[in-house]
């Protein structure tokens, strides 16, 4: 049975036993949404990266890392493994580099999705923390960033009861993390097909650290990327399938309390927060629907939403650019450096863009 024929099958049936609760069918699709193509300037697409590049985020002093070969339930995907790259954005020939990892790791069943990272202020150490779906699992890898050799060390494994459909997280500690758990059901079919086509606000997001972990904000449909502002005060936490920002403020006791949500117009995906403006910069996908039913012939967009003074009473919200799948398909992030932009997406290429 064709895949469209048995997901046509499967929302007869939810329609039938729900009827109005599937609201969430207008809200993967945005159909009713034209899509311009909004190109920026100068975009080269970067080497090595065929394969998907869920997540990046980049240091201060311009190393960007991406976490390549997604596979996700219901996405297109190679048989390719997942692989951390490293781009220096500051060497002009932007050639991302794989960074070794070590033999113990298993590399076979690696399937790296959000990532954060955090440096250590007492001694500089670099920790990439990356989620890992190993045989669709969900686990959070700590690795150790070694510059001088471009290699990670794996420091531990972490695994949770309460970390169980984890799509990204941000590292407030050496091993402390907020983390998104962006569907309720584990079971593949009822997370990759009855859970998406319900209107089920049962998404949440955990903190976790080795004296504490429990649910700190829940009520979300599809809670995805998440990130922090500069000054560590306030979390972010992409809502894709309500298209909107929840800004959140940090208690001492590391309790989220919800202060408000930006409609973004787009299924947002994961966030990346500009260290010097505070600026959100988000991968968004303008149609969720041809992402999920993925047709060559008729191929998922991308689309970068901008927002600026998020915490002022009219925060902006601008789409920086979109393109409607003939130069980059499902856009799952939107990293800036130094006057450009790094987009990254969830099994498709990467661009690098002139933001001017
Ligand atoms: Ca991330
Ligand atoms: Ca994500």
């Amino acid at each position: 049975m064709g895949k469209l024929v048995f997901i046509s099958i499967v929302i007869a049936a939810l329609s039938a036993l729900f009827g109005e609760r599937l609201v969430n069918l207008r809200k993967i699709t945005l159909a009713s949404r034209e899509l311009v193509q909004n190109h920026l300037p100068n975009c080269v697409t970067l080497k090595n990266l065929d394969y998907g590049s869920e997540d990046i985020t980049i240091l201060g002093n311009g190393l960007a890392f991406i976490s390549t070969g997604l596979r996700f339930p219901g996405m297109p995907s190679s048989d390719v493994t997942s692989k951390i790259f490293a781009l220096d954005l500051k060497d002009p020939r932007l050639k991302p580099v794989e960074l070794r990892m070590p033999r113990s790791f298993d590399l076979d069943s690696f399937n790296a999705h959000g990532i954060s990272v955090y440096i250590d202020p007492t001694d500089g150490t670099i920790y990439l923390f990356v989620v890992n779906h190993p045989h669709h699992k969900s686990q959070v890898e700590q690795f150790k960033f070694l510059e001088d050799d471009f290699s990670l060390l794996h420091v531990k494994t972490i695994k949770h009861e309460l970390l169980y459909s984890v799509n990204d997280i941000v590292a407030v500690g050496v091993e402390a993390f907020y983390a998104t758990n962006d569907h309720y059901f584990t079971h593949p079919i009822l997370k990759g097909l009855v859970e998406p086509f319900l209107a089920l606000p049962w998404s949440n997001v955990v903190y976790f650290s080795p004296e504490e972990v429990k649910v700190v904000s829940e009520g979300y449909y599809s809670a995805n990327g998440i990130n922090i502002s500069p000054d560590k005060g306030h979390v972010y936490v992409a809502d894709v399938l309500d298209h909107n920002v929840h800004v959140l403020e940090r208690k001492e006791d590391n309790a989220l309390v919800s202060v408000k949500s930006v409609a973004v117009g787009s299924l947002c995906d994961n966030i990346e927060v500009d260290p010097e403006t505070g600026d959100l910069w988000l991968g968004c996908h303008p149609n969720g629907w041809k992402l999920f039913m993925f047709d060559v012939k008729d191929p998922p967009g991308s689309e970068v939403i901008h927002i600026q003074n998020i915490h002022s009473d009219q925060p902006v919200v601008t789409q920086a650019y979109a393109d409607n799948g003939e130069v980059i398909m499902g856009s799952s992030v939107a990293a800036p450096y130094g006057g450009k932009l790094l987009i990254g997406t969830v099994f498709h290429k990467a661009l690098c863009c002139d933001l001017k």
